[in-house]
């Protein structure tokens, strides 16, 4: 089964996947084994891999290491062409649609595409939208790309209605990794009940309530990276992933 498909599997039957984001600059060897372990016990249903700022180049490893020790998808999230890998099981192919870099909406993509075709990654087409979460972001910075307000749904719902209207497969609305606000509930369901393709929110959620609010407000994938880079907060995964399986709970 593709992963695309296992996720929608996980969406249709729980209500909504929860996804773990692995940056590989914080974890590997041992303690990422133990982590990938913990996280598929607690029945998260895959992982994202990468970060908008890779310094490590330790990609392939780290993937290697998790599937060595986990069934459950990797999904390559890349902040740059660098982090095409085929030791992946996908790669969200994201065009920053809230953007209007042209480099991050098409350019990057057309250097990355042979490659992808050579190594016969499946590609997840995500229209990516960082919206406004307090300070400036790692991602926002990188991109050369200023968010869409967080007061202004609107927007946010005209982007991605556009990006379902050119075949994407899903939305991803981004708060951006430690964000200090999560993507505002109102936003994620005017966005949410707008569209007829999966919402993807991620970005500063770091407590299972606002996972749950999110998936309530109608996010059908909850992210969540930075809070279990501390291994004192491991015996929360579950929990998180409870929150989000909103037809396994209610
Ligand atoms: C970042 O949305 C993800 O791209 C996760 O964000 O690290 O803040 O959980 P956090």
């Amino acid at each position: 089964m593709k992963v695309q498909e296992k996720i929608n599997k996980s969406i249709l039957e729980k209500g909504a996947a929860y996804l773990v984001l692995i940056d590989p600059d914080d974890i590997s060897g041992e303690r990422l084994i133990n982590f990938v372990r913990h996280c598929e016990a607690s029945e998260v249903d895959g992982f994202l891999v990468g970060g908008s700022l890779m310094m490590s180049n330790i990609l392939d490893e780290v993937l290697e290491t998790i599937s060595s020790a986990t069934s459950l998808p990797t999904i390559l999230f890349p902040g740059s062409v660098s982090q095409v890998s085929n030791k992946a099981d996908a790669i969200l192919f994201i065009s920053l649609i809230s953007g209007r870099n042209a480099e991050h909406l098409i350019g990057t993509h057309v250097i990355a595409a042979p490659i992808i075709k050579r190594i016969d990654l499946e590609t997840i087409s995500t229209g990516y939208m960082l919206i406004e979460s307090g300070r400036q972001t790692t991602a926002e910075y990188m991109s050369g790309s200023s968010p869409i307000p967080r007061n202004k749904p609107e927007i946010a719902t005209a982007t991605a209605l556009a990006a379902e209207y050119l075949g994407m497969k899903y939305v991803y609305l981004e708060g951006g990794s430690g964000a200090e606000k999560s993507v505002p509930n109102e936003m994620v369901k005017m966005v949410s009940s707008a569209l007829s393709i999966p919402v993807i929110v991620g970005g500063g959620i770091r407590d299972s309530k606002t996972a749950r609010e999110k998936v309530e407000n109608g996010a059908s994938v909850v992210i969540t990276g930075n809070f279990f880079e501390d291994d004192n907060n491991w015996h929360l995964v579950k929990e998180f992933a409870d929150a989000v399986h909103i037809k396994e709970t209610e």
